[in-house]
């Protein structure tokens, strides 16, 4: 396996092995620093930008042009909304959304802007009622519960007279926070396409959420290690139970790119390889996915802020250093109408679909699609 850890770049020495658990790029040359998160955006191949400066110049005038035209936001504005974008890369502020009571082409902008930069923000909807939450999100996609479709009935005892909004509740005697990188739910076999995550109460300062661009993480790998990882699968699971696998490059099935689908939090083992091996190869992969800003944004909440995001398109980690205040968050869980596309799949060369598969769950999987789950919590 060593040529997968093998450096790369502009400043490699002949003969030189990195020992550190780099997986190429940013620390070996500052250009490729840069190149990484350009190659990101414009679904390029930051190792052939940099052996090959006429490609990188079509590159970057493809970068000036979307950004440009991210800067014009024509689109939006025809909708009657205004955007600020985060980073160039991911997360994008949507201005001018009342979720109560958007037009059908603000939804269209809004799933585009979704699709495009992975997570997107409202500010000021704390009016928003509860029904009103759930009915915005049944315009992108059908909810569910807090593990999608799957009930988890035991597991939430706090799921109330709305069992489709998740209350994610924290104050000075139950402190909680989702501090770890993860795309929601990845052990289940149909993990849910996103959330709309709402603010009824943020704290004075900290409690950001941070998210980072897995279309980064898998585009940025050495073109050795894509290899390895391509049309592989690792097992995901929570506490012993519910175990699946999942493609480790997942095909997105809106946008069709490709994204590095692990998470420290749920993922277990990549299938075929020697436990150890597995489990260093893992950590490398998380060292540089979680150490390069370059691929995330982070979110500063405000009473009636609203985050929603793709969990196919991105990961996120609620930043656990506000106690001892409260910090109320409400989530509904966005699940793909297309029940052939909630289930993670990576498509090969030839266009066919490979989907993992599920190992053991003692999780039902029967919750009805949609707003059924109602009937049967009341
Ligand atoms: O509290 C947050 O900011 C995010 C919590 C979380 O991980 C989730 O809602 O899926
Ligand atoms: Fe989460």
């Amino acid at each position: 396996m060593a040529d997968i850890f093998e450096p790369r770049g502009i400043n490699k020495r002949a003969g030189d092995h990195r020992i550190d658990g780099w997986v190429g790029g940013r620390a070996d040359t500052w250009s490729g620093h840069y190149l990484e998160a350009a190659a990101s955006r414009a679904q390029a191949d930051a190792y052939q930008m940099l052996a090959d400066n006429a490609h990188a110049a079509t590159i970057a005038t493809q970068l000036r042009d979307k950004d440009a035209a991210t800067a014009r936001h024509e689109q939006a504005a025809a909708a009657g909304l205004s955007l600020l974008p985060l980073t160039p890369g991911i997360g994008m502020e949507i201005h001018g959304v009342d979720m109560a009571n958007a037009t059908d082409g603000q939804v269209n902008v809004i799933w585009d802007l979704l699709m495009e930069h992975k997570v997107v923000f409202f500010r000021n909807q704390e009016h928003t009622s509860r029904e009103e939450h759930m009915a915005f999100a049944k315009r992108f996609a059908d909810i569910g519960l807090a593990y999608g479709r799957q009930q988890a009935l035991g597991a939430n005892p706090d799921l109330g007279k709305h069992p489709e909004i998740l209350k994610l509740y924290s104050d000075e005697a139950r402190p909680f926070a989702a501090a770890n990188w993860h795309s929601d739910v990845s052990w289940s076999d149909r993990p849910p396409l996103g959330s709309l995550l709402l603010s009824r109460k943020s704290p004075p300062v900290g409690g950001d959420t941070m998210f980072a661009d897995s279309y980064a993480h898998w585009n940025n790998l050495a073109p050795a290690l894509k290899e390895f990882l391509e049309g592989r699968v690792a097992t995901h699971g929570r506490a012993s139970r519910d175990e699946v696998e999942h493609p480790i490059c997942r095909t997105h099935p809106v946008t069709g790119r490709k994204a590095l689908y692990i998470n420290p939090t749920f993922t277990n083992a990549i299938v075929g390889m020697e436990p150890a091996d597995s489990a260093r190869l893992l950590s490398e992969l998380y060292a540089k996915m979680y150490s390069t800003p370059e691929y995330c944004c982070r979110f500063r909440w405000r009473d009636g802020s609203v985050a929603m995001w793709d969990n196919r398109s991105c990961q996120h980690y609620a930043v656990a250093d506000f106690w001892p205040h409260d910090r109320f968050m409400e989530r509904v869980t966005l699940l793909d109408r297309n029940e052939d596309n909630e289930v993670p799949f990576w498509i090969d060369l030839l266009g066919e679909r490979h989907y993992g598969r599920v190992l053991t769950s003692e999780e039902e999987i029967s919750t009805p699609i949609g707003g059924s789950t109602r009937t049967i919590m009341d």
